[in-house]
């Protein structure tokens, strides 16, 4: 089939790097970019082809660098804009593409722009931000990370839906507008290929006069809860696409938490704002609004999530499929919990995301699966979040353990501590204390030892990349359509049922592929389709993929392993 029509970007598999975190070079124990330009080779080698890069503009890191104060300028701990040219071609060399952070919902307070705008509020610069002479907030919401949205200074207040250091831009402002477009489109000069856009469903703010119902003993309401996605942001993201992203062929990924059902059609797709947008209902399934309301989600709950999100684009455009980033715990931890050390079952966590419709993202050390650390104490955290849900667990009456505890589920230092690449002191990843502790796990997870390992949760990534990029089904597993599917269970009663398998099943041309994912410590017997048949070994072989020994068929029952995945191809 000519697969020409489909966009370039569906070719991809999309490596997350956190600057910080991945590879120190000089020994101040922060990861930088030389650090980032010596791992390539790897990079190249595990076959992802684009490299995602959180922020590393110049930046004050109240928010570790989500807080800019030039857009134009590399933080001097992460290198040089020299740095950051070598970076994008020997990226090119090696045909990898970046991917930078744009965050322009908000700067940072020590940005020029905010510096001018707090002399002279009702100024021209002042209107890049949002500014009331008021003697109080103008209502009741939270921040993201704590307080009111509101925050005074001198006889003014600014409005900032994250830290009060992350002053909101005010869009409304045509200047500011083209200021962000200009951003991008030099970068776009500069030879980068992508944008993941940060927080954008909160650029167009919602009626600063209206009270929301407390949700907390701090008696304010959560902004994300009803600040997403306001009527009207269609207008500014137009704009942007048309004047910044359509500039020059790039990947545009929005994240995009609060995107409602009806308004999918507007952010993806050939017309949509962007390419694809991350979607969070699978990834937060395992709390309710707050890190401390914790909920007891089950196989099939998670299973609707994905399959929502999976649907409700696929009428308009793709996915963009992950399931950890920087602000997540350790994926393994989160889905699979006490089974998180279980490499069969950190194999078919990765198997069941990769193989969705849409462009895979992978996060450093998921590809080792990494788990999460277990801190004693809040002064073992560093991200402001997790410092701000402790403090407000704690106003709630909950015990300093029991937040401890939390933030051992759910901080965003999981996803932040040193890239273990072998088992030396401080990991191979620098020669100094890093700026944030090793997770206690590294001598047992590091690269070094899993890049020699076939077996090793490593070589299952690299090859799943290959299957994806090269293998018998490339075209399927790019291109193809996805529908939900249920499997009678064969009734084997010292099995586990269906509700411990997600399944699902790709369509391309006349190629089908049944996927079954076994979520469960037990066997689970599977009635097969009955378009699926093999009569032999060798057919069988023909006609499947999967992890552990082999597909096991008996007659036209398929018995899954433990945790195990298999891909069936119906007909032969
Ligand atoms: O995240 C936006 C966001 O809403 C998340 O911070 C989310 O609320 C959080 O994971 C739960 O605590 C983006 C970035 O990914 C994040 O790292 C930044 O801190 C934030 O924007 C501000 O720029
Ligand atoms: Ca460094």
């Amino acid at each position: 089939m000519n697969t020409s029509k489909y966009p370039w970007w569906l070719s991809e598999v999309v490596y997350q790097i956190y600057p910080r975190s991945f590879q120190d070079s000089n020994g101040d124990g922060i990861g930088d970019l030389p650090g980032i330009i010596s791992r390539l080779d790897y990079l190249k080698d595990l076959g992802v082809t684009m490299l995602w890069l959180s922020p590393c503009f110049l930046s004050p890191m109240a928010d570790n660098g989500y807080d800019i104060s030039d857009y134009r300028a590399i933080a001097p701990e992460f290198g040089s804009m020299e740095d950051m040219d070598r970076l994008i071609a020997e990226a090119g060399k090696r045909s990898i593409k970046i991917m930078l952070d744009l965050v322009v919902n908000h700067s940072s307070d020590e940005h020029i722009w905010f510096q001018r705008a707090l002399k002279d509020p009702e100024g021209p610069w002042g209107d890049y931000y949002i500014f009331r002479k008021t003697d109080r907030p103008l209502a009741n919401w939270r921040s993201i990370f704590g307080g009111n949205v509101w925050e005074k200074a001198g006889d003014y207040y600014y409005y900032h839906t994250f830290h009060r250091k992350q002053p909101d831009l005010n869009w409304d402002n045509e200047k500011l507008r083209e200021e962000v477009i200009s951003i991008v489109r030099w970068w776009l000069d500069k030879g980068v290929s992508g944008f993941r856009v940060d927080a954008i469903t909160f650029l167009k703010k919602e009626d600063f006069s209206r009270n929301y119902p407390p949700d907390g003993a701090d008696g304010l309401a959560n902004v994300g809860a009803f600040g997403q996605d306001v009527e009207g942001i269609g207008g500014y993201l137009t704009e942007l696409k048309r004047e910044a992203f359509d500039y020059k062929p790039c990947l545009t990924v929005a994240e995009a938490f609060g995107v409602k059902d009806e308004n999918v059609a507007h952010y993806v797709g050939e017309d949509g704002y962007f390419d694809i947008i991350f979607d969070f209902k699978a990834a937060d399934l395992d709390y309710a609004g707050e890190w401390y309301h914790r909920t007891s989600w089950t196989v099939k709950d998670w299973e609707d999530k994905i399959m929502h999100d999976q649907l409700r684009t696929q009428n308009y455009g793709w996915c963009a499929n992950f399931i950890e980033n920087h602000d997540q715990p350790r994926a393994a931890s989160k889905y699979l919990k006490e089974y998180a050390d279980r490499p069969e079952a950190v194999k078919t966590l990765g198997a069941m995301y990769f193989f969705l419709r849409g462009v895979p993202f992978i996060y450093q050390g998921q590809e080792l699966g990494m788990v999460n650390f277990k801190r004693d104490h809040i002064g073992q955290f560093d991200d402001l979040s997790s410092i701000d849900v402790f403090q407000r667990g704690l106003a709630e009456g909950r015990s300093a353990e029991e937040m401890t505890g939390v933030l051992n589920l759910r901080s965003r230092d999981h996803g932040r501590t040193p890239y273990p690449w072998d088992k030396s002191r401080y990991g191979g990843f620098s020669d100094h204390k890093p700026w944030l502790e090793m997770t206690e796990e590294y001598p047992a997870i590091n690269l070094k030892d899993q890049i020699q390992d076939p077996d090793s949760i490593y070589s299952f990534y690299k090859e799943l990349i290959c299957f994806r990029q090269k293998g018998k089904w490339k075209d399927c597993l790019r291109y193809g359509s996805i529908e939900r599917y249920t499997s009678d269970n064969a009734g084997d009663s010292r099995g586990a049922g269906m509700d411990q398998v997600i399944s699902y099943v790709r369509k391309y041309g006349d190629v089908k592929l049944y996927c079954w994912f076994n979520f469960s410590n037990r066997p689970v017997t599977v009635r097969l389709p009955c378009d699926v048949a093999a009569e032999n070994e060798a057919e069988l072989a023909e006609i499947s993929w999967h992890t552990q020994d082999k597909v096991d068929i008996a007659g036209d029952v398929l018995c899954l392993r433990p945790w195990q995945s298999v891909v069936l191809r119906a007909g032969i």
